[in-house]
């Protein structure tokens, strides 16, 4: 297929509560959409794709205004002067680029998804998905004290949810998650996500987590530091689940070999794609390594492709992948909704198999940059 042109759409998208990490809190997501129109044989489409970037460097060195420069300015020329491309050669072209994966993913999901509408193929089949509805998990906040935190569990298993997920920080972390083991019962499944607040000096004081029965602890030191998470998970029994730091399908086998890790979280912007995720994901299963799907505060179009992710079969523990009301009074997209037995059903029609409702598109756009011709 061929671009035929490219529109980039910066959208301002209120939470429905702050969300809190040991990075920072966030009211309002800025997001930037890709739309993909090309041409080829078999006709005309277009394509979407949702940049995960945040607005600020925080989580990773990415943020959303470089992310649309970068695509601007090196990624869509380069892709022009290619002429003749399909979605699995746009990671290969783009790759004389050093870093930027999360511009890059949303660049490959708009052109995947075109690629896919025109074929008729729903996007969890392309990827190799197993299921039709998939468990969900919520992520929690930091909160101002320990109630509103039980109180915000309390109601997120109300509403259904199968697995909490727990934001700790130096300082609240062992005594609030002790409260919420006492407070739900021995049967919860809940883990803890530090994104980094940790050294490997925080052992000792770490290893108080090992008798509250958790499922893992997410990305406690920093990305960088896969020798330390080696060190941190010989000393405790709880395992080590890494995020930030796994970059690659290739870095996931590494941190793997070296004893980092035993379970990692999957993100497609954080690796540079969709297609690069589902390498991530077999490299994991074949090391016999349990993989779940994280969220990065996802439209319904990025949430709409995470579920065909996390539908895959070495998707084993719940994911990030909450129901648009977890973050949205109303979403870009239909809304994405839990059902009664805590799983959301995995789209099916072709590509992401959702658009962006025109009416709310408009009432969210900051800005439209349209690209060639
Ligand atoms: C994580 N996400 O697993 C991330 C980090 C994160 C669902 O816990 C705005 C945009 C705020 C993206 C805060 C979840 C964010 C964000 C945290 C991602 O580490
Ligand atoms: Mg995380």
């Amino acid at each position: 297929m061929k671009l035929r042109g490219v529109e980039l759409r910066r959208i301002s998208m209120p939470l429905v509560r702050p969300f809190r990490t040991s990075f920072g809190v966030e009211t309002t997501r800025d997001i930037l959409l890709v739309r993909a129109e090309t041409t080829g044989p078999d006709g005309d489409a277009e394509g979407w794709g949702e940049c995960v970037a945040m607005a600020e460097p925080r989580y990773s060195p990415e943020y959303v205004d470089g992310a649309q420069h970068v695509i601007e300015h090196f990624f869509l020329p380069l892709l022009r002067a290619t002429g003749e491309f399909t979605a699995a050669g746009v990671a290969p072209a783009l790759a004389v680029f050093e870093g930027h994966p999360m511009a890059k993913a949303a660049v490959e999901m708009a052109v995947l998804d075109a690629e896919l509408r025109v074929a008729g193929v729903s996007l969890a089949d392309h990827l190799g998905a197993v299921k039709e509805r998939v468990p969900s998990g919520v992520s929690v906040g930091i909160t101002d004290s320990t109630e509103t935190l039980l109180a915000q569990v309390a109601g997120y298993l109300d509403d259904g949810y199968l697995r909490i997920k727990l934001k700790i920080e130096p300082g609240t972390d062992v005594e609030r998650v002790r409260a919420v083991r006492q407070c739900f019962g021995a049967d919860l499944l809940l883990q803890v996500d530090a994104n980094a607040a940790y050294s490997v000096d925080d052992a000792d004081h770490l290893r108080a987590l090992d008798e509250l029965d958790l499922l893992l602890i997410e990305q406690p030191l920093p990305p960088d530091d896969v020798a330390g998470h080696a060190v941190l998970a010989a000393q405790l029994t709880t395992p080590i689940c890494l995020d930030e730091s796994i970059t690659s399908a290739a870095i996931a086998g590494d941190a793997i070999a070296r004893g980092a890790c035993s379970i990692v979280n999957i993100k497609a912007g954080r690796v540079g794609g969709y297609l690069e995720a589902v390498r991530v994901h077999d490299t994991c299963v074949a090391a016999d390594v349990p993989v779940w799907c994280g969220g990065m505060l996802e439209t319904g179009l990025g949430r709409a492709a995470n579920l065909a992710l996390a539908a895959l079969p070495g998707f084993t523990l719940p994911g990030d992948t909450s129901a648009s009301a977890r973050y949205w009074e109303t979403d870009l997209t239909e809304p994405f909704e839990l059902g009664a037995d805590g799983h959301i059903a995995v789209p099916t029609g072709p590509g992401l198999g959702v658009v962006p409702l025109p009416d709310v598109l408009a009432s969210v756009t900051t800005s439209t940059t349209r690209w060639f011709p």
